[in-house]
This record gives structure tokens, sequence and C-alpha cells, in this order.
């Protein structure tokens, strides 16, 4: 028998938390992880030729069973790079998590209608457009609308990665897609520039603006300067939730790809829940109806 050797990770690239903590706030029942990833097994879905790092395999069954010991009841699996438009371990995923996880695509104009259809039937509900260069080489605007048009027709949405200091040149792009935009990661906050920063009140006023945008209000340990439990990050968070309510979704980020220094402690960004979300109502908005609205109806 051919022995096929595993791809090695990237150097320097950090595996997921190995035995996160077991949080002490307790989610709302039907609680909805809305940003997380499956990556391979690489034996099974093999990593994408085109990628930019190589991560170490996070299957599907680990991702349902942090969902459970974290107490949430449904996951939102996101492309990610490294599989790049091979959706196949994200649909696997859907297809066993049995209606309690939806997904987002990452697809070229080269997809079939077929393909969209065979995405839709297994929960797929939007596609990403990533603009982050260090994960993706740039795909034409003019493309990425042409996309946008299709998948609207399906009701799909488009999750879009980027960075708020981008706003100015991505604005009219954004604004000329026809469907509800979900912005990962509240597009990257510098934290050393405070709340009052010019990006940030730019990126506030622009959600101000342009009611179908949604914000993940997720991956502080992207953006913290001070670390753990990432209180630097705690006012942007919570700008965003009280200033839109219904339109934040909050996510793990599990597996947790290309971080510097270390894996976060999934336990710890479920605490930081209600820092962000202080009250009852607002965490039911976060965690529950604005996800199942945007992904279960
Ligand atoms: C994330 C973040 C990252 C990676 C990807 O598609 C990806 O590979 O999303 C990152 O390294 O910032 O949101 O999971």
């Amino acid at each position: 028998m051919v022995e096929i050797s595993p791809v090695p990770m990237s150097p320097g690239y950090i595996p997921f938390h190995p035995n996160p903590s077991k949080p002490t706030y307790r989610r709302p029942a039907g609680a909805v992880d809305a940003h997380c990833h499956v990556f391979g097994p690489e034996a099974k879905f093999p990593y994408a030729p085109e990628r930019k790092y190589t991560p170490c395999d996070a299957p599907k069954e680990k991702l349902f069973a942090l969902r459970d010991f974290l107490g949430f009841d449904k996951n939102v699996i996101v492309q990610a790079s490294c599989h790049s438009k091979d959706n196949r371990a994200m649909v696997d995923a859907l297809d066993a998590a049995r209606g309690k996880a939806k997904g987002v695509a990452f697809v070229g104009e080269e997809v079939t209608d077929d393909e969209l259809a065979w995405m839709d039937r297994a929960g797929v509900k939007g596609v990403r457009f990533n603009f982050i260069k260090r994960l993706v080489d740039s795909t034409p605007k003019e493309v990425m609308q042409r996309i946008a048009a299709r998948i609207a027709k399906l009701g799909w949405h488009v999750v879009v990665y980027f960075e708020q200091a981008d706003l100015d040149e991505m604005g009219a792009f954004l604004k000329s897609l026809p469907t509800v935009l979900v912005f990962d990661h509240m597009a990257c906050p510098k934290v050393k520039e405070g709340v009052d920063g010019a990006d940030f009140q730019k990126f506030l006023r622009f959600m101000d603006a342009n009611k179908n945008c949604y914000s993940k209000v997720t991956c502080p340990e992207r953006f913290t300067l001070a670390g753990p439990p990432y209180d630097d990050v705690v006012p942007f968070a919570r700008t965003v939730v009280e200033r839109f309510p219904d339109r934040v979704l909050w996510g793990t980020d599990w597996p947790h790809p290309n971080m510097p220094k270390e894996a976060p402690d999934d336990g710890v960004l479920v605490d930081m829940i209600p820092r962000i979300a202080p009250t009852a109502a607002l965490q039911k908005q976060l965690l529950i109806d604005n996800p199942m609205r945007l992904y279960w109806t």
C-alpha cells in the first residue's frame, strides 16, 4: 500500500487550543457560533494548491465536540482560504451536522448553477469575498459583482473580509452589492487608535448609513494588544453591539488560523460575551435572533 505522507503545517503555525476552559457565562439555549471553519482532514479533503498557509487538520468532529463543550447549539461554517474554491470539506460538515450548521462558500465565476444548487441544498447561505492580501490573490471586483448577482437569486448574502482602513476605496463597491453584507471581525479595528479612531468611526458611519450591513464582533485575539481576556477589544465590540443590536453576529473563529503568538482559549472567548453584550436582550439578539434570521430562515 502506498503511504500518503501528511502535508506539514506552515512553519510556526499554531494549532488550536488543546484544552479550552469551560466558560462560566451561561449562554441562552439555542446559541449560534456564527464564524468557524473546518480544515481537512487533509487525507480526505486536501488543502488547495494555491493556499497561503497550511493549517493543522481541524475536522468537523472536533468542531462539533467544541460546540457541545461550550454549550452552543449551532455553527456557521465559513470556507477558509486554505481550501480555496473546493467547498467539499465545509459541505461535508454541513451534511454531518443534520441541520445544526449552515455554510458560507468561496466560489469563482466558473462555479456552475448545479454546484450552487448542491451547496444551497446542503445549507450554504452566502459567499465570502476576501480582501486580506496575506490570505488570497485578488479577484477583480467586477467578477465579485457578477457572482453576487447570481447568488442573490438564491437568497444568499455576501460575507466580506476586509480592513476598515480600506473603506474609502471599498465603499462604492460594497454599496453596489445587491445582498445583505456581513463584515468579518468588525473589519479589523486597530485597537491602539481607540474607539474614537478615524477608521473605526468611519466603519460605524458606514454601518449606520447602510442598513443591509451586519458585523461579526469576533476575533478579539487578532486585534488585542493586551492579550486575554481582551479588555482592550471590549469597547470596540460593545460599541458595535449596542449601536447595531439587530445586525451583529458572534463566533469563535475556531480553529483560529494564523495566530502569531498563541491559540486563544475558546472558553475565555465565550466569557467575553456578557462584557460586549451586557443585557440578556442583547445576548439573545447576538447569539440567536440575528444568526437565525440570516441563516435559518
Ligand atoms: C479567519 C481568519 C483568517 C483566515 C481565514 O480564510 C482564511 O484563511 O479566514 C486569518 O488568518 O485572518 O477569519 O478565520
